[in-house]
């Protein structure tokens, strides 16, 4: 693998929306960003992503872009933008935006001219089919059809929910394609015309002196054609989008003509939202010239979920965590650097998933700041750029949801849906969302214990967690024991000359896989050894050691007013209750 600038790197992702509001509108800004830039660049930040802030009428929260060249008045102005490129090259600081290209809005142009004439060049933008009520092969036991009778091309469910067909506005027999939600229109990669007006799009904003971009959903630009029918997986007679990027064949040449066109001219950075790849294609998206710089590792986020509805998905144990965790780094070993998370904007906040809900709700407030920090350490330093979401620095944890009337993000709202029409009580649906829903992640981020949470001086867009009085941080700014200031350390630790080579680019080992609930790896290089050691329980135990032990340079108790000393031996040490070190070994 070569040697990249941005692998030693910490990058971190805004949700514009609930970051830091400056008008009092309760929508976070671009200049709320801009003021917080020394925030991040204290913390250790260097590469920022911004989720979409394009215009937008933010049907999915500005995944639904109306106009690819202009910013949406909430969010602030192209100055704004062109004023956070430059705050942040001051800072040595890269700005990264999304790059949301296998859909527009409803509301884009292209798609406003599409439907006044589907049979003209706009209408080859999308995808459009003129439909008939009766079956073209009616022996299709699997066809589905419209509420007013119309035989759909396929029966693929959209990630939203219902079928990915769609009425086009002002006809009666046309319908559209889209993947995700009805206001999101798939792009047809097809048609050489729209890849350059997307490579066009693309290169002006990297001539603007972005350092690149992460990259939406953009396994489903190649769609298997022509469409079919598959076998249903719910009783809605409708089958996962899954299922269809199985056959999709040569989604490569569409990102290959992407990178050489905009991305390596440039020598951009970008990050793949990449689900559903075939694991032989691993290095033509991330190895050497990939696709890509690099894409995210979900095989955690995913673990456990299921077609059936939310009800169904399954909670993570801490085992199953550190099989995610390990068989991701066998699998991409030195073909590439995926990105590492524990949270993003589409997930609960992955304090209440990888620490096991039953412990975080009786462990004394202590310890449970101990298994947040364990977390931390244990994916921070495995392979890979560490990425940090919005509020993961200051532990900030899922929203009690008491009513879908409090509920914001569509993805929830279908699958609220899902759940009654199954006949899952309302309870156990509220406990599902609870668990699950986007909106855990969306929450505004909690500056401080004043009211708006210091986010902002308005009414916030989507209510705060109430947590906030106790989670936020000006209280824990000036405490050596806080998450924050444990997320500081870390990003210090990552980037000490001494220790830096070795945890970018050694050799990554598992270190007692085989027992239950520890979570431990060397990582290696040369003469050097570095230990990662967590003892994932609330229960005191003792560990044989690898090596002796030449220092310890993180201690996820130390400094914490109870934190007892350590007990090492040259053969084992004793590790309280989520107790993780970060060890040198003398080998
Ligand atoms: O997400 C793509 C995606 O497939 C999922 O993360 C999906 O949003 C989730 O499973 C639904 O519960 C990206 C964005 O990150 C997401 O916010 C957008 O809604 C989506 O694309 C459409 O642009």
């Amino acid at each position: 693998m070569e040697k990249q600038w941005w692998h030693g790197k910490i990058a971190y992702q805004i949700y514009p929306k609930s970051f830091y509001d400056t008008d009092g509108d309760g929508i976070g800004d671009l200049p709320g960003i801009i003021e917080k830039l020394d925030y991040l660049k204290d913390l250790g930040v260097d590469i920022v992503w911004l989720s979409p802030v394009y215009r937008s009428p933010l049907a999915d929260q500005g995944y639904d872009i109306s106009d690819y060249y202009d910013i949406d008045p909430r969010f602030g102005t192209m100055d704004d933008i062109d004023r956070l490129l430059a705050e942040a090259k001051k800072r040595d600081m890269y700005i990264v935006m999304d790059l949301v290209v296998n859909h527009c809005s409803d509301e884009h142009e292209w798609f406003k001219k599409a439907c006044l004439d589907p049979e003209g060049e706009y209408g080859q933008y999308f995808y459009l089919k003129k439909l008939k009520k009766t079956a073209s092969s009616p022996d299709d036991a699997f066809a589905v059809r419209s509420p007013d009778g119309y035989v759909l091309p396929c029966n693929w469910r959209s990630y939203f929910g219902g079928p990915v067909w769609e009425k086009l506005p002002g006809h009666e027999d046309w319908f559209y394609l889209h993947v995700f939600h009805k206001k999101q229109p798939d792009l047809n990669w097809e048609n050489p015309k729209l890849r350059e007006e997307i490579y066009t799009m693309v290169n002006w904003w990297l001539d603007k002196g972005l350092a690149g971009f992460r990259i939406d959903a953009i396994i489903n630009i190649k769609k298997a054609l022509p469409f079919q029918n598959y076998a249903p997986d719910r009783e809605d007679g409708l089958c996962t989008i899954g299922r269809m990027l199985q056959d999709a064949r040569g989604v490569g040449e569409f990102l290959g003509e992407l990178r050489d066109r905009t991305f390596a001219p440039h020598q951009a950075f970008t990050v793949g939202e990449v689900f559903n790849e075939k694991a032989e294609e691993l290095p033509a998206f991330i190895g050497d010239h990939g696709y890509f710089s690099s894409m995210f590792d979900f095989s955690e986020t995913v673990w456990g979920s299921s077609h059936a509805g939310w009800h169904k998905n399954k909670g993570i144990t801490p085992d199953d965590y550190k099989g995610c965790l390990f068989s991701t780094q066998d699998k991409v070993g030195d073909i590439g650097f995926l990105s590492n998370i524990i949270e993003n904007h589409d997930e609960p906040r992955g304090v209440s998933r990888y620490i096991p809900p039953q412990d975080m709700k009786i462990m004394p407030e202590e310890m449970r700041t101990a298994a947040k920090k364990a977390l931390a350490t244990v994916y921070f330093f495995v392979r890979g750029l560490p990425w940090i979401y919005q509020g993961q620095e200051i532990g900030m944890e899922n929203v009690p949801i008491r009513s879908i009337s409090e509920v914001d993000d569509i993805a929830s709202i279908d699958a609220w849906n899902v759940m009654l029409r199954q006949g899952v009580s309302e309870k156990d649906a509220l406990l599902a969302l609870e668990r699950n829903s986007r909106d855990n992640a969306r929450t505004p981020f909690q500056w401080s214990g004043a009211p708006g949470a210091g986010f902002t001086t308005g009414t916030p867009w989507l209510r705060l967690n109430p947590g906030y009085t106790k989670i936020n941080l000006a209280q824990q700014t000036g405490d050596p024991a806080s998450v924050y200031n444990y997320y500081k350390k870390l990003i210090r630790l990552r980037k000490d000359s001494r220790y830096s080579g070795t945890m970018i680019y050694g050799s990554f080992e598992p270190y007692l896989a085989d027992q239950s609930r520890v979570i431990a790896y060397q990582r290696r290089s040369g003469a050097q050894a570095i230990l990662v050691v967590s003892n994932y329980t609330k229960e005191t135990r003792a560990l044989p050691l690898p090596a002796p032990v030449r220092k310890v340079l993180l201690d996820n108790c130390a400094d914490t007013p109870a934190g007892e000393p350590l007990q090492i031996t040259d053969k084992s040490v004793v590790l309280s209750g989520y107790r993780t070190l970060v060890l040198e070994l003398d080998v």
